[in-house]
């Protein structure tokens, strides 16, 4: 049986912009997984370096931390049953490219550097990721 998980999702600004909110939350909330926490919030530079920062000496580092602070993103916190796992698998792989039809990713993105939506990759880094966005109380 998987365990009762919180992860952190954002709806990163290429979606917002592209008014692509209301589907990929309808997407969460089909997968019968919570959204208990929700807001909206554009970044600054130094959180999106924070947050990236095991990419740090990636060649398209600079262009992520424009894209990410290039307008509003959508913040929650999801919880459920395996719902770290299940929110990655629901998402598609990394690059839109590979990732498949009826993800998020496949359906929504062509292109990796505007990949619509992050989600945390594990226990851990959902722990550190939910406290950097909604704080330590969270
Ligand atoms: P993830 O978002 O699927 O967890 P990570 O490897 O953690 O993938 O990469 C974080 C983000 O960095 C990706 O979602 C994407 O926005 C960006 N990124 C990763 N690899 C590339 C790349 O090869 N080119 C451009 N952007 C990339
Ligand atoms: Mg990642």
């Amino acid at each position: 049986m998987a365990d009762i998980e919180r992860t952190y999702i954002m709806i990163k600004p290429d979606a917002v912009r592209d008014r692509k909110v209301g589907e990929i939350i309808t997407r969460i909330e089909r997968t019968g997984l919570t959204i208990e926490r929700l807001d909206m919030a554009t970044l600054d530079a130094d959180t999106v370096r924070e947050h990236y920062a095991h990419l740090a000496d990636k060649p398209f580092f600079a262009d992520l931390v424009a894209f990410m602070t290039s307008g509003p993103v959508v913040k929650m916190i999801v919880s459920g049953l395996g719902a770290i796992g299940k929110m990655r698998t629901i998402m598609g792989a990394t690059n839109p490219l590979d990732a498949a039809p009826g993800t998020i990713r496949g359906d929504f993105a062509i292109d990796v550097n505007s990949n619509i939506i992050h989600g945390s990759d594990g226990p851990d880094t959902a722990a550190i990721e939910i406290r950097r966005f909604f704080g330590e109380d969270a």
